[in-house]
């Protein structure tokens, strides 16, 4: 690292093609290694109130059945519905534009344990939910008027999950969403210029500097990503060139569930806290296009700055102007790797 990045300069997200400001001088004081005063677990493995929990009562009479591993069913608050007709109005101005948007939206039950998380589930088991989201992804997928499927998780109050029990979400949409979509250009741009695949290029890039790769296995390289915005951000590079989860081997299946409990545990561990972030897998559109371009990936964006209670807020300029952080990506990273490998929880 060269001394002048120590120095307020910007970074280019090439994936998303924006800018970040970077501000390290802002956090220079001495690291306090602040821990929590309380693990933010909970060891109820059942709770009699919990929607999610087996055999109980949900939303509109449903039952959630006594499931044993992975659960999967349609959100009874969907965001999006299967049908939903063309907004019309007569002599609509251009400037007041609105489109139909179908879609359908599921919630994966990760283990039916309440008081469970990615990070203290065993890997095995992780790995059952990777099987169930490529099956989502599939049968999803499959269908021709949804052209993404966006499968997530929103982990702790503070990123608005409603609940602690381990669940994901996935929400299929007619439209390619922005995000995808600007990934989509990127990768697609960057493929027809030079012939080769950006992820691919850059996964080479991080490995060889090593500075920023915070966990690796045969399938997946980790970093906290040269461009980060939220100060502990890292992003999980397919080691192969895999567009979805459809092409992933088993061994693939078992190194994305492997680098999902390393990272977690990392960041539980960092606080002693039960960490807070939304994970999410960018992946190929389902719009029938074959997406050479496309490389599989996974965006952590946890909130945490300096403690269990100490946040980044994207306020102010973040809003009005364009992302900034203060810590560098690679104190950041330094940071992730200096923490044991072993869960808090479990020492
Ligand atoms: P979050 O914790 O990420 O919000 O996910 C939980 C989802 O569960 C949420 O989207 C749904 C909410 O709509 N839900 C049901 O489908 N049925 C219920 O009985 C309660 C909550
Ligand atoms: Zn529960």
């Amino acid at each position: 690292m060269t001394e002048s990045l120590g120095f307020p300069h910007r970074r280019f997200n090439p994936l998303r093609r924006q800018w970040v400001l970077v501000s390290p001088h802002r956090t220079d004081r001495p690291w306090q290694g602040e821990v929590n005063k309380t693990s933010g677990f909970s060891d109820v493995h059942y709770d009699p109130q919990c929607y999610l929990c087996p055999g109980n009562q949900r939303a509109g009479g449903k039952v959630t059945p006594k499931y044993e591993s992975v659960y999967v069913f349609d959100n009874d608050y969907a965001a999006l519905l299967p049908e939903s007709p063309e907004p019309h109005r007569e002599n609509a101005p251009e400037l007041l534009r609105a489109e139909r948007e179908r879609g359908r939206c599921r919630v994966v039950c990760f283990h039916p344990d309440h008081s469970l998380t990615l990070a203290r589930m065993q890997v095995g088991d992780i790995r059952k939910v990777v099987d169930a989201w490529t099956e989502e992804y599939r049968t999803l997928g499959a269908v021709p008027d949804f052209r993404y499927v966006q499968i997530f998780e929103n982990r702790g109050a503070m990123m608005g999950a409603s609940n602690p029990h381990p669940h994901g979400q996935i929400w299929t949409t007619e439209h390619v969403p922005d995000e995808p979509a600007a990934e989509t250009e990127a990768l697609a741009e960057y493929r027809a210029s030079r012939g080769s695949c950006l992820l691919c290029d850059y996964a080479g890039l991080e490995a060889r500097e090593g500075v920023r790769v915070v966990e690796e296995n045969d399938g997946f390289l980790a970093v906290v990503p040269w461009w980060a915005v939220w100060p502990f951000e890292t992003l999980a590079i397919a080691k192969r060139h895999l567009r979805s989860l459809l092409d992933f081997g088993d061994a693939e299946r078992d190194g994305l569930a492997d680098i999902l409990k390393q990272l977690t545990t990392r960041y539980d561990n960092l606080f002693e806290t039960s960490f807070p972030y939304t994970m999410g897998f960018h992946q190929a559109p389902t719009d029938g296009e074959g997406h050479e371009e496309w490389h599989f990936h996974a965006h952590f964006y946890p909130p945490l700055l300096r403690s269990a209670t100490v946040r980044k807020y994207m306020v102010g300029f973040e809003m009005l102007g364009m992302p900034q952080r203060d810590i560098t990506p690679e104190a950041a990273a330094e940071r992730l790797k200096a923490v044991p490998v072993v869960h808090f929880t479990e020492r």
